[in-house]
């Protein structure tokens, strides 16, 4: 029989309900259920006093099941625990430790008193998953910490240490050492006090600004585009201070409802568990052996490469970065050290925390000091040439077992593999930049990658902060490859009568932070022009030429937001993108030395010719091997690109959303209109249209 999901006990007078439910107590219905029940026998035990509710293993709950979202309702519900604890007649106590979240925390909420472990963190992230906190945290958190702090703590969804939890009353104790005894001896004082049963729905949400919700309104709106929680948050802390609790409840519930059944919640919950799944490699076990990761060492020392140090940094592994000359090694250093030292006076390290990362960073300009590292990043110049080059010195001087990694972000790795006797050990590590700040890890296994080596490169991933996913060998690997047929579309829009300021505007009204054309600008319209120039790629391609359009502009040395213009032009230092009649005029004679008749474009169009080919190319990948699941696709294009989590990712959103049937015959119309190869749906996408199929039952 499997154990209880609520373990009872008793020290002495004092009950103890223990919350049963690895890994991180969640609060299913057997959590809930087994709570009601303990609250009611120890509340009617003569023989108990006070009551502590206190988490097994190495959490206190860390919030609702969120599997159970969307399911019929089963056992007790939260509502009504929180509101027999709340209303218990013998004191209750609630013990945090490792992360009180959500529903963790909304039912310590519903406890007279809440003591924490030191180490311990609280908070309300249901906003990450599309929802709010819907068991009474809105009515609640504004009644103990005031309704700005409330706004921020929930909008947020951060996670608050027990230090300030217990300057903002969150926790009324925080202790040392061993939580139950702690909760225990609380409880005892709090008796022998005669404290009362202290309820927070009696208290009052206090507002300190008349203009506090307008001014916050304001302030999240931008990062808030497109999202529906935090709105209904802000309605939720509302009702907090303006109406009674059982209002408040009541608003509360409905807001919750509201966003439960929405797209958007459903696409977050979505996304919570394909960001865990990503991590999973299907046929490398979870027990796989792993090498040991002491010491890192980067080649290069420029962009890439010094974000990807302070990554090694940041985790505490020591790392050595190499460069051809003293100079470049200065240069990147200083970078590092700015970027560490801007964080520190935005408070979010200290001064002695910049020189530990610093002190753990070496420099160096001889292969021989990389003979121990255990893994070595090459982030050098992209072109097979120069990773040859590195490869093969590489391959001379690295340690036996020594992993490998190149951080191309479309090269063969294969290839690059080929270069040393040892394939095995060689995996790309496509970092995105800046590399010190973007999360996602394009992990890329070779034909000969061996498994310990994608396991402990996945471990490796999580340790030093990013998302992984892994994916196989292709041109472009799974987001560049997918990015292009964006491109691809957006540059052959211009030739036909579109302008980059509706392209970009139809991307970022759809959630992305920006249009393909302003992403140009930003990145440098001369890398690509000067790949296309090297691939001589009107010839090489079998889709029409791409870049009429951007080569007239590169023409002009207009290379984006670094000489003040490109796609737009820029009032530098002000980066806003101004619509440009040159720009204008390159594109219409451009269509015109085509002979293309220029035509308007309506925003739909824009957006199925954007995004559906990415859509067509994702299951591709998927029949092609080179992405594991949809999923993987989805973490890599939020992660990555930029890709509105409130819409899932690309292949969510195309089964959930659009649906395959859709897309399907958008890229047939497409085909016939245009004669265009381009547009031949992938044959995945015709057999799980038969099958009745999503890319998610892959
Ligand atoms: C809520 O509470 C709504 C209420 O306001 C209103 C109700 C009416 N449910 O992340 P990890 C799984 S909404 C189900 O790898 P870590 C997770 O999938 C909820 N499963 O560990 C993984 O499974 P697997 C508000 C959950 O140590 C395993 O547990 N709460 C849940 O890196 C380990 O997770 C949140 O949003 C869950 N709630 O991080 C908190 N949580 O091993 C969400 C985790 O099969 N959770 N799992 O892949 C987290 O933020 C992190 O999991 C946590 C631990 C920080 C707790």
């Amino acid at each position: 029989m499997s154990e209880p999901a609520i373990l009872q006990s008793t020290d002495g007078e004092i009950g103890i309900l223990t919350v049963n439910n690895p890994p991180v107590n969640a609060l299913s219905a057997a959590v809930r259920t087994g709570l009601a029940e303990g609250l009611a026998k120890m509340g009617g035990d003569p023989a108990i006093k006070a009551i502590v509710v206190i988490g097994g293993g190495r959490t206190f709950i860390a919030g609702a099941d969120i599997r159970e979202f969307g399911k019929p309702p089963s056992g007790a519900s939260l509502h009504d625990v929180i509101g027999a604890m709340e209303n218990c007649s013998k004191l209750v106590v609630a013990a945090l430790h490792g992360t009180a979240l959500g529903g963790g925390l909304e039912t310590a909420f519903g406890a007279h008193y809440r003591v924490a472990l030191s180490s311990g963190r609280v908070g309300l992230p249901e906003v990450l998953l599309g929802l709010l906190p819907g068991a009474g945290g809105t009515q609640r958190l504004p009644r103990i910490a005031g309704a700005a702090y409330a706004l921020e703590a929930m909008v947020s969804g951060r996670q608050i240490g027990a230090k300030e939890a217990l300057a903002k009353g969150i926790v009324d104790r925080v202790v040392e050492g061993d939580l139950l005894a702690g909760a225990v001896a609380y409880a005892r004082e709090l008796l022998s006090q005669k404290a009362p049963l202290r309820r927070i729905r009696d208290m009052t949400a206090k507002v300190d600004s008349p203009t506090l919700f307008e001014g916050f309104s304001k302030s999240i709106a931008r990062k808030a585009r497109g999202f529906k929680a935090q709105w209904n948050i802000i309605k939720c802390v509302e009702a907090a201070v303006a109406l009674p609790f059982d209002q408040g409840m009541a608003r509360e519930r409905e807001l919750f409802g509201e966003l439960l059944t929405s797209s958007e919640s459903a696409a977050q919950r979505f996304y919570f568990f394909a960001e865990r799944e990503a991590a999973k490699v299907l046929d490398v076990p979870a027990d796989t052996p792993q090498r040991e990761i002491r010491t890192g060492a980067i080649i290069g020392c420029g962009t890439m490469g010094g974000g990807i140090a302070m990554n090694f940094a940041n985790a505490g592994i020591p790392v050595t970065v190499l460069e051809t000359s003293q100079e470049a090694l200065d240069r990147g250093l200083k970078v590092i050290r700015g970027n560490y030292e801007n964080t520190a006076k935005r408070g979010g390290m200290t001064s002695a925390d910049v020189e530990k990362r610093m002190a753990l960073i070496r420099t160096t300009m001889s292969y021989d000091d990389l003979k121990d590292a255990d893994v070595i990043i090459e982030a050098v110049f992209e072109t097979m040439e120069v990773k040859e080059g590195v490869f093969t010195k590489l391959d001379q001087i690295a340690k036996p077992g020594a992993i490998l990694a190149t951080n191309t972000s479309g090269l063969n790795v294969d290839q690059i593999a080929s270069y040393t006797k040892r394939p095995g050990d060689v995996i790309g590590m496509h970092f995105f930049s800046p590399a010190n700040v973007m999360k996602l890890l394009e992990n890329v296994r070779g034909k000969a990658t061996s498994k310990d080596v994608i396991a402990t490169v996945m471990t490796l991933s999580k340790k030093i902060g990013k998302i992984p996913t892994l994916v196989g060998v292709c041109e472009g690997f799974v987001g560049n490859r997918m990015l292009r047929q964006r491109g691809i579309q957006s540059a052959y829009m211009l030739e036909e009568g579109a302008l980059p300021q509706q392209v970009d505007k139809v991307i970022f009204d759809f959630g992305f932070p920006m249009g393909p054309f302003q992403m140009s600008d930003l990145a440098g319209n001369d890398v690509g022009w000067r790949i296309r120039q090297g691939k001589n790629e009107k010839e090489q391609r079998n889709v029409r030429y791409t870049g009429y359009v951007a080569d007239a502009i590169c023409e002009l040395g207009r290379f984006g937001q670094k000489t003040g213009a490109g796609y737009y032009k820029y009032d530098l230092p002000d980066r806003t993108p101004i619509p440009d009649p040159a720009v204008q005029a390159i594109i219409e004679e451009t269509s015109k030395r085509l002979g293309v008749t220029r035509r308007a474009f309506g925003d739909q169009e824009i957006l199925e010719r954007t995004l559906y080919p990415m859509v067509n190319e994702g299951a591709k990948l998927l029949e092609e091997g080179i992405a594991q699941r949809a999923l993987d696709i989805d973490v890599i294009w939020v992660n990555g690109y930029g890709w509105p989590v409130y819409r899932g990712g690309p292949m969510w959103w195309a089964d959930n959303v659009v649906g395959l049937k859709t897309i399907h015959h958008a890229l047939l119309r497409y085909k016939e209109m245009s004669g265009d190869p381009f547009w031949e749906p992938a044959p995945l996408l015709k057999r799980l249209i038969a099958e009745g199929k999503k890319f998610s039952d892959l």
